[in-house]
């Protein structure tokens, strides 16, 4: 096991596509277990691949209290997205920043599991926006990409004011 470094916005690796996973094997599981001790550290409620600089198309999530519930997602794809939701997102990617987002308020996801077999969920509320926002990881997309330009901005200055400061 290890815990693995994050990237941070605007590091130009999370604006990479990540690649589908040909096969589910033991590179890939314990790349897995390595992300689902990285997000569990940090602590977060989901974590993509791309976040910690590997280019393939997986995801791990836990949304439980008790942080017994993972979930993995390996070449996911949302098969169908229905009504509007608004809520408040953060990423550990652009730590300290949370903001609203809106999404879709349900999804139906397809991926693979950490075994490699299929399966299908239906997800809303926090479990939809934790579904697209890891999958916008996997596609290059940071969630304050949907911010205003003014924000963006304001973030950029601020980042780039800690950045000269940590030096
Ligand atoms: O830990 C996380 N919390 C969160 C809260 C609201 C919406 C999305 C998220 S995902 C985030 C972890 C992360 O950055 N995943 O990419
Ligand atoms: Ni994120």
């Amino acid at each position: 096991m290890a815990i693995l470094n994050i990237l941070h916005y605007p590091d130009p690796r999370l604006r990479r596509v990540a690649q589908p996973v040909a096969q589910v094997d033991a590179a890939v599981r314990r790349l897995v277990v390595d992300m689902a001790e990285t997000m569990y550290a940090a602590p977060g409620i989901g974590l993509a691949a791309i976040q910690v600089d590997v280019a393939l198309r997986v995801v791990v999530m836990d949304l439980s209290e008790e942080r017994n519930a993972l979930k993995v997602f390996i070449n996911p794809e949302i098969l169908a997205r229905d009504g509007v939701q608004v809520m408040e997102e953060g990423c550990l990617s652009v730590p300290g920043v949370y903001d609203e987002v809106e999404r879709a308020r349900h999804i139906r996801v397809r991926a693979l599991d950490a075994d490699g077999r299929p399966f299908e969920l239906e997800a809303e509320g926090l479990l939809a926006t934790c579904v697209q926002h890891e999958i916008d990881h996997l596609d290059g997309k940071v969630f304050v990409d949907y911010l205003s330009r003014l924000k963006q901005n304001r973030l950029r200055k601020k980042l780039e004011k800690q950045e000269r400061l940590a030096m």
